[in-house]
């Protein structure tokens, strides 16, 4: 709904306020149940002391709604009405001059999906499209990340999806093509899996020298309990046809990408193999919400264990074909290009690398001295963690305890009690190591596009 400020003013010798009668009569017609009976939301109220001057904000469908409902204002004194944006509204239509971008229906609206992310908290890196990082303090705590904040990643605008008119059509080099309602995969054998999802940039900002793509810092990184059908059993209903050994999956999103003169589809390839050994999931629930659509509604893929560029949201389209993708996503973008031996090296990026991350103490927190608690949380998308090490003033490593259900492909949080003793400085580092016996290098390979950045993540706090 459009918003507005409203400024009204009356002079100090009609002062409604001096008359209990009048007063309390605009004290209720101000009210949020009043106000929404005119069909106005109030979102907040404000008398500059001193002046007879009272401003407020509010929601309208329009501007001759908001004028009735500010009539015993205009009866008091003067009235001005101005309309307004958020702040989010103005970032996204690209500035205080520019006019609020027409919004099509088939998409989110940008300054809404933008103030929604900054109203649960993430850390928004850009509105357009729109990505948002959860704080790294916000990973640990529950067992999954409250939907809200989970990180978001998107290429393009937000797809708003018709979940009654929807379909996921399964094509190709298959016995029986197939369109399946929503119902359709509802009546199917659900299953839910907590999985861990992190974007393959996530650390890129600390990659030196710098490189190009968004500068995430480390909260790229989230878990949920993911419940839909697993894609294996949808495969097996269509069947496939001889010599089939690749799908590719097509997001509803697109637009123009460097390299391309005509706009392209979000899309991603996994080999049949590839999938059944992930047990990927057509997801249309997130812990134990329906999908929202930033999130992919009403479907998307999940591939545990990989990093998250696999998990195709809004999956609108799965082709069954017999040679692998060659989508912009899959051969131009998601490959590590390593500087070797004065040559490049190059190799797709595919499942998530093993990497603890510190959640307690927070960069630069002051600790009272005695006994205190490190906490994180650590990921492989090679298997389940065998080992958190911690290390203190770079003094030696010691194993911190795992703490919760071990699972395969969601996050094992950690914990290292200590005493702290000594005043001033203290730098903490953590350590993971997988069930696969990979742990973390120093400082990660430097890649030209920023993938896969698990050096050992260091916090300095300050011990008072
Ligand atoms: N259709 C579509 N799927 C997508 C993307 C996208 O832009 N479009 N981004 C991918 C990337 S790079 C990441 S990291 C994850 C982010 O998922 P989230 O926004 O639910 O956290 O979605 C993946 N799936
Ligand atoms: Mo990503």
């Amino acid at each position: 709904m459009p918003l507005f400020i409203v400024h009204h003013q009356h002079s100090p010798e009609t002062c409604p306020a001096r008359d209990p009668a009048k007063g309390a009569m605009l004290l209720n017609h101000l009210s949020r149940p009043s106000a929404a009976r005119h069909g106005v939301v109030i979102k907040g109220e404000a008398v500059v002391r001193g002046s007879h001057s009272l401003f407020f904000i509010a929601e309208a469908a329009d501007e001759t709604v908001l004028q009735a409902f500010l009539t015993p204002f205009r009866q008091a004194g003067e009235v001005e009405v101005m309309a307004a944006s958020t702040c989010a509204g103005v970032v996204a239509s690209g500035g205080c001059d520019a006019r609020p971008a027409e919004v099509s229906a088939a998409f989110l609206d940008p300054a809404d999906a933008c103030q929604d992310a900054v109203e649960a908290g993430l850390l928004v890196h850009r509105v357009y499209p729109l990505n948002g990082e959860t704080s790294v303090q916000d990973l640990a705590g529950g067992a999954v990340v409250p939907n809200g904040r989970f990180y978001l990643r998107n290429h393009f605008d937000i797809p708003n999806l018709d979940g009654e008119s929807y379909r996921l059509s399964v094509g190709g080099l298959v016995e029986r093509s197939l369109s399946l309602s929503m119902r359709d995969l509802h009546n199917l054998h659900a299953e839910s899996l907590v999985v861990t999802l992190e974007c393959a940039g996530n650390g890129r900002s600390l990659f030196g020298p710098a490189v190009p793509g968004e500068a995430w810092g480390l909260g790229a990184v989230s878990t949920a309990e993911w419940t839909g059908v697993p894609l294996i059993e949808v495969i097996e209903r269509a069947g496939l046809r001889p010599g089939a050994t690749e799908l590719t999956f097509r997001g509803a999103d697109g637009g123009l990408v460097e390299g391309h003169d005509a706009p392209i589809r979000f899309e991603r390839g996994l080999s049949f193999d590839q999938i059944r050994e992930a047990g990927a999931l057509l997801a249309y629930e997130m812990n134990g919400e329906q999908l929202s659509s930033p999130h992919g509604y009403p479907l998307r893929l999940i591939v545990p264990g990989w990093y998250a560029v696999a998990s195709v949201k809004w999956l609108t389209e799965i082709v069954v074909t017999d040679k692998p993708c060659e989508a912009h996503y899959q051969t131009e973008k998601y490959w590590y290009q390593w500087v070797r031996n004065g040559g490049d090296e190059r190799a797709p990026v595919t499942l998530m690398s093993v990497r603890a991350l510190i959640s307690s103490p927070d960069q630069g927190e002051s600790l009272p001295r005695g006994e205190t608690a490190i906490r994180g949380v650590a990921w492989s998308g090679a298997g389940s963690i065998s080992r958190v090490d911690v290390s203190l003033n770079d003094g030696p490593w010691r194993e911190a305890r795992l703490v919760g259900e071990r699972r395969r492909s969601a996050w094992q949080w950690w914990e290292l009690m200590t005493r702290l003793e000594q005043t001033g400085p203290l730098a903490v580092r953590a350590r993971a190591t997988d069930m696969a016996g990979r742990t973390q290098p120093e400082r990660a390979e430097w890649n030209r596009l920023g993938y896969g950045n698990n050096s050992i993540h260091c916090v300095t706090a300050q011990v008072i």
